[in-house]
């Protein structure tokens, strides 16, 4: 592939903050003091003005559960019982809404994301959570009355791997949901966090994100989470809040977390992967993340498409990293905000195993760009219709070729191939049988070179 390229340097410029980025979560252990201290200010700004957090809060505890009352065909977000067609609306109505919050702090600052408290390793009050700069001061400040460790339940990391082994989505939902791997960081923390207004302590989105992403690696291994209902509460697409009508959800979009372009990172390292940049809800996609980035395993960056990989540490790319011709994309090692003397246990681990490989370059953006004459003779998708497809999907390129074309699902894997002789109009047929989602089309020539690459939905 490298042929396709020219690789050039150029001096860094100065990056102005203007969008949001994706989201590398990682754990609240591995966060940098910059992280944290802009995180936390973050929060205390969402409580000024149209109060994001409060909201969260009152709706949640609006339509907690109405299992018991003289309504029971009421739709609610917990504890739902087998019969009932939100019965497992949990999982993806809080991925939803964490995101929410995530989206109004990266307005605020586009370099943070969510962390997750992994409450099977970190169960102590001294943890660094809960130091006074980090989650502590807002016991106070918000009168959360907390009381940690009173009720002392919190999951093992084996109640977590055991989550793993379930075969059924709703079995799986529904025990996550009721036990402790959820239930633990509610009561193990106290305060307003076991009430249906826990939406109000910061933590809650900590704890979210650990329960979201035991939800993203059972999907991973599973690859079966589907809904009955098909939009959610508050993403049904009449909710307004601060003068923004939120638009529909169909939770069955959301069982992948990178839909959102959110990553959850571990170890000190952001492990990009199974991603086709789409610039669907920014412009420009950027990939913030201070530490480590690596990238490959189907990460692909089409034609026509913006992004930005932004590292304080190390970029790597490895085999299967994919920049399309037509596409810009830089990775850039950002010197403003690179890490204190002061941090914290990430930065050991990796800087001892990963003593900065490419120091002679930390300091300069790398950045693809395709030569007109390379990108004269190369065919280029006109169209892709229907998209979103149902049955077929038909392809016109701007010339007749040999080539083949291979379908993936949005996990990387290939689902179809298909050769195709001096043509310019590709047909792909029989495609019933695929679930609704996001799918890459690759058209690729004889000698197995990426000619184009295509992002379609199946309905
Ligand atoms: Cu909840």
């Amino acid at each position: 592939m490298n042929k396709n390229y020219l690789l050039t340097f150029f001096v860094s410029i100065c990056l102005t903050i203007s969008c949001y980025a994706q989201s590398i979560r990682k754990g609240f252990d591995e966060m940098t003091d910059y992280e944290i201290s802009e995180l936390v200010d973050a929060l205390y700004l969402l409580r000024e003005g149209p109060d994001l957090m409060n909201d969260l809060a009152t709706f949640h505890g609006d339509f907690f559960n109405f299992d018991n009352t003289a309504d029971p065909t009421r739709l609610d977000l917990h504890f739902n019982l087998p019969d009932e067609p939100e019965r497992e609306i949990f999982l993806a109505w809080h991925r939803r809404m964490i995101f929410e919050l995530e989206q109004a702090m990266q307005d605020i600052n586009p370099e943070i994301s969510l962390a997750f408290w992994d409450s099977s390793v970190y169960q102590s009050p001294l943890d660094a959570l809960w130091d006074e700069d980090f989650l502590g001061s807002f016991d106070t400040a918000w009168a959360l009355n907390r009381n940690l460790g009173a009720d002392n339940r919190l999951p093992t990391p084996t109640d977590v791997t055991n989550l793993m082994t379930i075969n059924d989505f709703f079995v799986f939902s529904n025990i996550l949901e009721r036990q402790d791997v959820h239930r633990g960081g509610h009561v193990w923390t106290g305060g307003a966090m076991p009430t249906p207004l826990s939406p109000r302590d910061p933590v809650f989105y900590f704890h979210h994100s650990f329960v979201d992403k035991v939800w993203h690696e059972w999907e991973t291994i599973h690859q079966n989470s589907t809904f009955m209902t098909t939009s959610m509460l508050r993403y049904d697409g009449t909710y307004t809040f601060d003068g923004e009508t939120y638009s529909l959800v169909d939770p069955n979009d959301i069982t992948d977390t990178r839909v959102y372009g959110v990553f959850y990172a571990e170890n000190g390292l952001a492990q990009l992967d199974n991603y086709i940049v789409s610039n669907t809800y920014n412009p420009e996609e950027v990939f913030y993340y201070q530490f480590n980035i690596e990238a490959g395993n189907n990460f692909l960056i089409p034609a026509g498409t913006v992004s930005r990989f932004e590292s304080v540490n190390e970029i790597n790319l490895t085999p299967g990293f994919e920049a399309v011709p037509g596409s810009s994309f830089q990775a850039v090692i950002d010197t403003d905000n690179a890490i204190s003397s002061k941090q914290s246990l990430a930065v050991k681990t990796v800087r001892k195993s990963n003593p900065y490989p490419y120091s002679d370059k930390l300091f300069e953006p790398i950045v693809w760009e395709e030569t007109d004459d390379l990108l004269n003779d190369k065919p280029v998708i006109i169209a892709a219709h229907p998209n979103p497809f149902t049955e077929k999907i038909t392809i016109n390129l701007n010339k007749r070729t040999d080539c083949a074309i291979e379908v993936f699902n949005m996990m990387g894997m290939k689902i179809r191939e298909e050769a195709f002789q001096n043509t310019d109009t590709l047909v792909i047929k029989n495609l019933y049988g695929l679930s609704s989602g996001f799918y890459v089309i690759r058209v690729i020539d004889g000698d197995g070179e990426i000619l184009v690459v295509k992002r379609v939905i199946k309905l």
